[in-house]
């Protein structure tokens, strides 16, 4: 396996998820983690889905992140077949406002966990950042760069409580 081999696979229901997954990308290539992004959808292409699970176990995923708004079953379906983690995103593309993919997507039967983010972007984000997390378990290069996002975040509170201050 070459250095640039993704080691999270992105999934997305639909072309329309694309503007929402994009950030766990942003947030995996930020951390000089290599992802790669596919459409599939557990309903209207569900051998597809299956194949790129497959595929992706095969050469070295590490990490799944699935997207999907409505009946969201993808995350679910992406870890019926695969024993890696598995991050879902509820996306918000319904008339419910995402609640009915936070329910799909968390509400796994026992024995099949989908670790399952906020709805929408800041889930999308989330989801990369776990992500990240979760390799930094065998990778003190990433643990260092987590330090430092979170001191960085801690730093912009207090910057702008002092601006609001002045
Ligand atoms: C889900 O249905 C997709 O994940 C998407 O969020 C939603 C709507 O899909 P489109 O009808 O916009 O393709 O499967």
């Amino acid at each position: 396996m070459t250095s640039s081999s993704p080691e999270v696979l992105i999934l997305m229901g639909s072309e329309s998820d694309v503007h929402v997954m994009e950030e766990a990308k942003k947030v995996l290539d930020e951390f000089g983690v290599v992802s790669r992004m596919h459409i599939a959808s557990a309903h209207r292409t569900p051998a597809k889905v299956q194949q790129l699970v497959k595929d992706g176990e095969a050469n070295n995923i590490k990490i799944f992140i699935a997207g999907a708004g409505h009946a969201a079953h993808l995350a679910g379906v992406v870890a019926a077949h695969t024993t890696r983690p598995v991050i879902g995103v509820p996306i918000d593309s319904s008339s419910l406002g995402g609640l009915d993919a936070l329910l799909a997507t968390a509400q796994m039967p026992s024995g099949v966990p989908v670790a399952t983010t906020a709805i929408g972007k800041s889930g999308a984000k989330n989801a990369g950042v776990l992500a990240v997390q979760i390799l930094a378990l065998h990778r003190p290069e990433l643990q260092k760069q987590l330090v430092t996002y979170k001191q960085q975040m801690a730093k912009k509170v207090e910057d702008d409580d002092h601006h609001l201050a002045d």
